[in-house]
């Protein structure tokens, strides 16, 4: 009888690559294969495919935030009597803490050490394999996801995986900690002719209309890009999207490449419209007018574009965060994507937030998605303070004084900042105090933290109107329990009228009446409370359909139907906006411009 194995992973909107290569390679070892994604936290599905398959091994891909539920899955899966291997980022920067949870624990690149683990070659314990990419990607194993996951396989957006590395240093992100554990940056790409092969058995076998090019960086490599470029174009055909830094928009020769090989867009992460968080805390130093020029050049390629950016960073206030949505109005992205920042433990953001005294969590408490309140302490007025310090004591281009910095507690509200003793990495009794930084108290931080999510759920819709930020200003200033479908319509009615939309806005409702009577649906109150929205939206009277569809207009919390608004909004501005997969008609306000 054959082994068996289960793989186990969090259920997204998005494959799971790591999963489907690694089903890829266990199947052509002769293993038998099940795939289990967890739901909404629901491990049931798995405990009775545990139960009915009786797999030799069970895998898990854990990520942080999700490790906790995880963890706990793992153990009853040991006590049902499978093996248990852990790999995944939470497996590679947390190493020590999955090995209570598994039999193997599998740290950074899996491939090769997951083989050794499947053919018996490694003995229990931690594993972590120091050549990079040592046996290339094996080709992924669809069939079985898509076949027990309709949804994934049916999707007309899949994934693939290019290549693997970064050289920048954001402090949020992991890719630094990466690459000091492998000794240092290498790009490792995939041969074209392995990727091509990889498109066109996705091409010919499934609904497949885009392709998200899943790499940190797509295309750093020029040579690799031409040739790319030449036979995707010649021999797959389907169009393709990617994430690449700003920095690499400046060399023309890559974005040509990108629309001559297929790409139809990009994603670019900007973090955030202020400079300081952007160029000390955020580390991605990169002035406002390079960023409006980079995105302008995109767009000029013809190419769609979607920005990214985190709320509540360290030293953030709403402010900040309205600078966001403020550069996002200027450069008029398809999509502007934010999200609610998590310090990672073992990130340079991390360490910022400990040493400044914003987090002291070890992450447990850190949610699975991005858009989850934040855990942060928020702070009244340091950046003021802290930024002249730092920028004047600033050695070059890449040295950042802020992070040789730490507090020593004042009183509940407040802590003296001084340099830090690099050999304790903290602040040591007697050293000299530089400023005193005062936190929010707890009643300021909790309405921060609601403002911040109403931000995020209203972002990409603020993005797109006029003046969107200072629109925003007023309405996350609302009280929470003002802050209603409602208000927004009436803040924005005023909004508009004030940006000259005056004479045109009132007839945008004609249009939607038109459409839910076209569609035989009633025409909710909600709508005539804020037809506004509608307007800066792609097909904007169907949008307003849809929601009513979704049940929207009938939701009674309002922080659920913004939740709701967010999410809503972001998945048609995929499809009608960045992908362009479903055809749409130009928002209201445009045609009312022309
Ligand atoms: C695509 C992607 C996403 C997609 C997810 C798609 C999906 N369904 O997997 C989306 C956009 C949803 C996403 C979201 C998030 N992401 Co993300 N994401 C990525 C990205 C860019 C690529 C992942 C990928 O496909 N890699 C390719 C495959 C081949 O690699 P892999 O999955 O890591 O698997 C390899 C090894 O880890 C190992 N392995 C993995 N699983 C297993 C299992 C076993 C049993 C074994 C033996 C080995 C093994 O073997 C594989 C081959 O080497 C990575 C960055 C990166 N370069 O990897 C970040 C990354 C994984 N994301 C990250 C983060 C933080 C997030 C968020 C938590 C962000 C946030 N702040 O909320 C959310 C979480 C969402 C959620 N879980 O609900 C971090 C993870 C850090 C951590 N410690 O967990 C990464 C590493 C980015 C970074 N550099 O910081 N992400
Ligand atoms: S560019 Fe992307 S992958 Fe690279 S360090 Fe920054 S966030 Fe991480």
């Amino acid at each position: 009888m054959r082994p068996r194995l289960i793989l186990v992973g969090k259920y997204y909107l998005i494959e799971p690559l790591g999963i489907l290569y690694l089903l890829g390679l266990a199947k052509r070892l002769g293993w038998d294969c099940r795939v289990v994604l967890v739901k909404d936290g629901d491990f049931a599905p798995l405990y009775d495919e545990v139960r009915a398959f009786a797999p030799d091994l069970v895998g898990f891909s854990v990520w942080t935030g999700g490790h906790g539920k995880m963890f706990a899955a793992c153990d009853r899966v040991r006590e049902l009597g499978a093996k248990v291997v852990i790999g995944g980022p939470h497996a590679t920067y947390f190493t020590s803490d999955c090995a209570a949870h598994a039999d193997w624990v599998v740290k950074g690149e899996g491939f090769r050490t997951f083989r050794r683990i499947l053919e018996g070659e490694l003995p229990a314990g931690e594993h972590f394999d120091e050549d990079r990419v040592a046996e290339g990607f094996p080709q992924p194993d669809r069939d079985l996801l898509y076949e027990r996951y309709g949804a994934l396989g049916g999707s007309p957006i899949k994934s693939i995986f290019c290549s693997v590395g970064c050289p920048f240093h954001c402090s949020y992100c992991y890719a630094p900690s990466y690459n000091k554990m492998y000794g240092g940056f290498a790009l490792n790409v995939r041969p074209v002719e392995e990727i091509i092969q990889e498109a066109l058995s996705l091409r010919d076998r499934w609904p497949l209309s885009m392709i998200y090019m899943q790499d940190d960086i797509f295309g750093f490599n020029i040579p690799w890009l031409r040739e790319f470029a030449r036979e995707w174009r010649a021999r797959v055909g389907v169009p393709w999207h990617c994430q690449i830094r700003l920095e690499l928009t400046r060399d023309e020769e890559r974005l040509a490449l990108f629309r001559e090989g297929g790409c139809t867009g990009v994603t670019l992460a900007i973090e955030s419209g202020n400079d300081f968080l952007r160029r000390y805390v955020l580390l991605r130093p990169m002035p406002d007018d390079l960023i409006v020029e980079g995105t302008r050049k995109v767009k000029a390629h013809g190419l769609s574009l979607r920005t990214q950016q985190i709320l509540a960073v360290p030293f953030s206030d709403i402010e900040t965060d309205l600078q966001s949505v403020a550069l996002n109005n200027r450069i008029q992205p398809d999509i502007a994507w934010s999200s609610i920042l998590a310090p990672y433990l073992g990130t340079t953001m991390g360490g910022i937030a400990k040493d400044f005294g914003l987090y002291d969590g070890n992450n447990d408490d850190l949610d699975e998605t991005f858009f989850s309140r934040s855990v942060l302490r928020a702070t009244r007025g340091a950046r003021d303070t802290l930024e002249p310090i730092v920028r004047g004591t600033t050695k070059s281009p890449q040295d950042n004084p802020l992070q040789r910095m730490a507090v020593r507690p004042v009183d509940d509200l407040h802590a003296s900042v001084a340099v830090k003793d690099p050999a304790f990495h903290r602040v040591l009794p007697g050293a000299a105090a530089l400023c005193e930084i005062e936190y929010l108290d707890p009643v300021a931080d909790e309405l921060y933290r609601d403002r911040t999510v109403a931000l995020q759920r209203l972002f990409n819709w603020l993005a797109r109107v006029p003046e969107g930020h200072r629109l925003g200003a007023r309405f996350v200033a609302l009280e929470n329990s003002e802050r209603t479908w409602e208000r927004l319509g009436a803040l924005a009615r005023e909004h508009l009228a004030e940006q000259g939309f005056g004479a045109v806005m009132e007839g945008w409702i004609g249009a939607l009446e038109a459409r839910f009577e076209r569609a035989g649906i009633a025409v909710p109150a909600g709508l005539r409370e804020n037809p506004y929205y509608f307007g800066f939206m792609p097909s904007g009277p169907e949008f307003a359909v849809h929601l009513a569809g979704r049940g929207f207009f009938a939701v009674p919390d309002a922080g659920a139907q913004l939740d709701l608004l967010g999410f809503e909004t972001r998945q048609w501005l995929y499809d009608r906006a960045l992908y362009r997969t479903t055809p749409a008609e130009a928002p209201l306000a445009d045609a009312s411009a022309g």
